[in-house]
């Protein structure tokens, strides 16, 4: 296997197939859609084959339109009952049929729930849920991925490497449902055990596409198994790695198949996982050495004659590589490995943009520490010349590296010695406001709220006006003035909305933000912000991660002027909004030159000046949104109880100089709430409102046992949908609530913010939360 990275970006350096998708779902002809895939891919091959990656194998081929998890379901014949039923059957998704399926399942239609979106390991991509239904059969679309193969070669000098998701990671990653065909997604669950118990047929539909792809020309493929670096499965590990053995074995016996290429990424392999490949008659393995440290003789001996594909350039991080610590990790593999070695990246680098070269306004020092994907695979290509025979330049390259790292070292934005005495001063007790109690019974007297207070989450919708105003402002076209004008006037029609709608607890609405992360980055020193920056969020979704480069303080006031001003038109309290430091790590690309938790601290205390400023100026309510906090959690059980102490200690630390009388709200989105009630409790919110709505309520009921006395606001509707929830279902879900936590704690509000919604929609929905409130306020002043 000659020196390769394991996937790069499918979007496009100009966001090409995020404009081709929602053409084609605002209506769009399937053939432009499709015309758009074949020149990016195409497109893709050729960037890749000029940057350096040569010889048969090398390049990789990532043929998903959207997703690589949705694309091996389709490949794979998985598509959930609900669909089929309807019409939507497996087929090829390349063609237009398939692209109206990956759509349809991607994105749902009037009657049919879309497949789940979640996180797919520790990075920012999230990926569609494949649904196992019991019965189902797989249907491996075996002509499709040949001719897959032919037009991705056609395009290509020397053969290329078909990426695909592992059967093994396939069911992981899948969920087992009991296949109800009524519209919703099917909650439903068996058990989950069972699931490896499909291997063995699911690796037959593998053998089909592999002897196609074989058929088709194709030298090599990869199965990339990125779960068995992980644990927390909801199967034991044993019957992973068993099976892990079992499976490639099976396919390693398909007579007529290319060379297998099985990268383990996303953590450390581990010696069993190494022994079970190792084993299986396999050709070539990857291993994530960003993560992982490199194996031992011992371990690798299982590996002894095959290729090992050495991942010694991260890709979930825009840092350059450490050159000496890459190369001293490839010394120390060719001593213990008995076979061949190649250079390879630790994952795919689709989480990270396509090419720092681009970033003309960034400054050009801070620019030389960054590798986008284009970088990477150069780093690739010259670690491999060291390893194949040594190269003259490396030696300069290694020196140049390390130059480099010791002027970020020493650089002014990088140590700032303010900002690190001032943490090193922070003591206990800024951690810690007053007895909850206390606090509560001063916030009542201060603001005077009625039982189940209605509120928001901050976001109002984002329309095309407000769009254009900062878009008018960021290209000089609209000054400063102006700019404050127009978005003063979006404050005030959102405040007179809130108030005619007769919400208790209003916001400003956020019309000045692009995104609740990047907005905080531009304001605060020590990230810089990218133009090109682009990685894909989940379907057609992108996003640009601020770099957090250096200690972070607040050179001014960030929030203050936009909520003083909307406290100004009217009498009901305003609430402060803010990102919590946890969320503002999680979404940017951080620094590695120093612990997580010492970062964190640093935005802590830039945060704190916020909360601090916006108390002075007469604000009663702050927010501290911390929607990130579940998804930074360790994958790794071992590591999770250090994460949370000091994720919430700097949550605390953001909010510990709050006075008793100011009420601190936080909020927390995508479920799975209950690995970390403890840590929500321990967060010490006045108020916390957290999405509820999607996992059917599960955790109100996971509070009430765990016992909960402050404030809790379970979204009593998943605004997610543009569908308006009636009264009857609002009012259901708030005495539910109420019955389960008392009256006396339960808020009001829709599960997260609005920006992503129409008016004419949340008008309504707000409409019929405010009247269910008032029949369940009746209810608890006079019980039936
Ligand atoms: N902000 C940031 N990170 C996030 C989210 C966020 N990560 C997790 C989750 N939310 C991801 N969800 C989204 C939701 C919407 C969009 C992207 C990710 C989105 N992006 C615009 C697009 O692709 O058209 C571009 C946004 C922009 O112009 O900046 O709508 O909320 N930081
Ligand atoms: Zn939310």
């Amino acid at each position: 296997l000659p020196t390769t990275v394991l996937g790069y970006p499918r979007i496009g350096p100009d966001r090409e197939m995020k404009k081709a998708l929602e053409a084609y779902w605002g209506g769009g002809d399937p053939a432009a859609l499709s015309a758009a895939l074949s020149s990016q891919r195409e497109r893709t091959l050729q960037h890749l084959q000029g940057l350096g990656l040569r010889g048969d194998g090398a390049v990789p081929a990532d043929g998903a339109a959207i997703d690589q998890v949705l694309d091996a379901a389709v490949l794979l014949g998985v598509v959930p009952a609900r669909f089929r039923a309807a019409g939507l059957r497996p087929v090829d998704p390349d063609s237009h049929d398939g692209l109206a399926l990956v759509s349809a399942l991607a994105r749902g239609t009037e009657e049919l729930a879309p497949l789940e979106l979640t996180k797919w390991f520790d990075t920012n991509y999230h990926y569609y849920v494949p649904e196992l239904e019991p019965g189902a059969r797989f249907a491996p679309q075996g002509e499709a991925v040949a001719r897959r193969y032919r037009a991705f070669a056609d395009a290509s000098a020397d053969l290329p490497r078909l990426t695909l998701l592992g059967p093994v990671s396939f069911l992981l990653l899948a969920k087992v449902t009991t296949g109800a065909l009524e519209g919703g997604a099917a909650h439903g669950r068996t058990d989950p055990r069972s699931r490896l118990d499909l291997l063995p047929d699911l690796c037959q539909a593998y053998a089909t596409l592999l002897q196609q792809l074989r058929a088709a020309g194709a030298s090599w493929v990869q199965l990339e198994e990125p779960a068995l670096a992980s644990d927390g499965w909801d199967v034991p590990r044993e019957p992973i790695i068993a099976g892990t053995a079992a499976a490639y074995r099976q396919l390693a016996a398909v007579s007529d198949r290319p060379n297998l290429f099985v990268p383990v990424s996303y953590g450390a392999a581990g010696a069993e996982v190494l022994e079970a490949l190792g084993g299986s008659g396999v050709e070539a393995v990857g291993i994530d050495l960003e993560r992982g440290e490199v194996p031992t003789a011992a371990e690798l001996a299982p590996l002894r004659g095959i290729t090992l594909a050495a991942g010694v350039v991260g890709g979930r991080n825009i840092w350059r590589t450490d050159a000496t610590h890459a190369v001293r990790q490839l010394d120390e593999l060719r001593e213990r490995h008995r076979g061949p070695i190649t250079v390879s990246t630790a994952t795919s680098l689709q989480h990270v943009p396509h090419d720092v070269a681009r970033e003309r306004a960034l400054d050009p020092e801070i620019a030389c520490w960054l590798a986008f994907a284009d970088q990477k695979i150069t780093e690739v290509l010259s670690l491999a010349s060291h390893l194949h025979g040594g190269s003259p330049e490396l030696e300069s390259w290694c020196r140049e590296d390390a130059d480099r790292r010791a002027r970020r070292a020493q650089h002014p934005r990088v140590h700032v010695a303010a900002v690190r005495d001032r943490l090193a001063a922070v003591h206990a007790g800024d951690r810690r406001r007053g007895p909850s109690a206390v606090r509560r019974e001063a916030q009542q007297a201060a603001l005077q709220l009625p039982p189940l207070p209605t509120t928001t989450i901050g976001s109002f919708p984002q329309t095309a006006q407000i769009r254009r105003l900062r878009a008018a402002h960021r290209r000089g076209e609209l000054g400063q003035e102006g700019y404050v004008d127009g978005i003063r006037e979006q404050i005030a029609q959102c405040v007179a909305h809130q108030e005619q709608l007769g919400l208790d607890v209003l916001v400003h609405g956020e019309a000045e933000r692009n995104d609740m992360v990047q907005y905080f980055a531009e304001l605060l020193e020590g990230f810089v912000t990218t133009t090109h920056g682009w990685v894909q969020s989940y379907g057609s979704r992108c996003l640009r991660p601020p770099v957090l480069f250096g200690d972070v303080h607040r050179p001014q006031a960030m929030t203050v002027e936009w909520t003083r001003f909307a406290a100004s038109l009217t009498s009901r309290p305003v609430k402060g909004m803010l990102t919590g430091p946890v969320t503002i790590l999680a979404w940017s690309f951080v620094r590695d030159d120093q612990p997580l938790s010492e970062t964190s601290d640093q935005i802590a205390l830039a945060l704190r000046d916020e909360v601090d400023d916006l108390q002075r100026s007469g604000t009663q309510i702050i927010q501290v949104d911390e929607p990130a906090l579940r998804e930074l959690l360790p994958l790794r059980e071992a590591d999770r109880p250090e994460y949370l102490r000091w994720s919430v200690d700097s949550f605390r630390l953001a909010t510990g100089s709050a006075g008793a009388e100011t009420q601190i709200h936080t909020h927390l989105c995508y479920s799975e709430f209950e690995t970390v009630i403890e840590a929500i409790d321990a967060l010490d919110a006045d108020v916390t409102t957290v999405e509820a709505s999607r996992s059917g309520f599960e955790v109100v009921s996971a509070l009430a046992r765990h016992g909960f006395s402050r404030g809790i606001g379970p979204g009593v509707w998943d605004i997610h949908s543009p569908r308006v929830p009636s009264v009857d279902e609002l009012t259901e879900r708030l005495r539910l609530a109420v019955s389960v936590l008392g009256a006396a704690t339960v808020w009001s509000n829709p599960d997260c913010g609005l920006k992503t919604r129409g008016w004419p929609e949340t008008t309504a929905s707000l409409e019929n939360l405010v009247r269910a409130t008032a029949a369940v306020r009746a209810e608890i002043a006079a019980p039936a």
